[in-house]
């Protein structure tokens, strides 16, 4: 009798079984893989307080133009995020109108041209609810994005943002926003110590002094990684 057709038992092909593709951005002082349904962008105080002539970055002194050639960049990493799925959560720098969350270490120090609270050409100086105190226009959160407002310079501290990644399921971060020695470092040590996996993006983060921009990403890569690791824009947005 003739074999019915189709392979005999003991001859079956071995199942090929198709590896998950994990995103690897070329990075430094090495490789970064992430899961993109366990990774958040975090956005830094994208606000105009930092960014724009008028408000808390200038008072104290600053050229916020520096900062401005971050936004376009961030723009593109901002909707490649969104396109892939990541959870986008944005941060904003600030304090309540009667300064309560305000320590008088932070109120008083140095000699800014106007304090925190004063009126300013863009209302109170980074006070919440003002209009230096929101984020630019081009990275304008979505409807349905969480901002964190904080008192600090870092994005935990006196802020649900642990909680709320950890209900999401995060343990990667891709970091972005200002300033890069201030509250991005800030914010990535707390995570580096909270188990988080940070990846900083070097040309969507900036600095008001060149030479803290680069320290600064130089600090986070160096040891093997001590924080995490710094890829350029273009590498990640080529894996999202
Ligand atoms: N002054 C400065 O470089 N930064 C801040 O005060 N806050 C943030 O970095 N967001």
């Amino acid at each position: 009798m003739d074999r019915p057709a189709g392979p005999a038992s003991g001859d079956v092909p071995a199942l090929e079984i198709e590896e998950p593709v994990v995103p690897t951005v070329d990075a430094s002082p090495y490789s970064f893989t992430f899961e993109p349904e366990s990774t958040a962008l975090l956005v830094i105080d994208m606000q105009r307080d930092f960014v724009e002539p008028g408000g808390f970055g200038e008072t104290l002194g600053n050229d916020v133009g520096k900062l401005q050639k971050v936004i376009p960049p961030l723009a593109r990493l901002l909707g490649a995020a969104r396109a892939a799925g990541l959870l986008v959560v944005h941060t904003r720098e600030g304090h309540l109108p009667d300064l309560s969350d305000c320590p008088p270490a932070k109120l008083n120090r140095g000699a800014p041209s106007m304090r925190i609270g004063d009126p300013g050409p863009k209302g109170r100086i980074l006070i919440r609810g003002e209009y230096g105190h929101d984020i630019v226009d081009d990275l304008k959160p979505l409807g349905e994005e969480p901002v964190i407002d904080k008192p600090g310079k870092g994005s935990f501290y006196a802020t649900d943002l642990g909680e709320l990644l950890a209900e999401k399921g995060v343990t990667s971060l891709v970091v972005t926003g200002v300033t890069t020695e201030v509250c991005v470092h800030t914010t990535v040590r707390e995570a580096n110590d909270r188990g988080f996996e940070c990846l900083v993006v070097s040309d969507c983060v900036g600095s008001y002094f060149d030479e803290f921009q680069e320290a600064g990403l130089a600090m986070i890569a160096a040891q093997g990684g001590i924080f995490g690791w710094v890829a350029p824009s273009e590498n990640l947005i080529e894996v999202l």
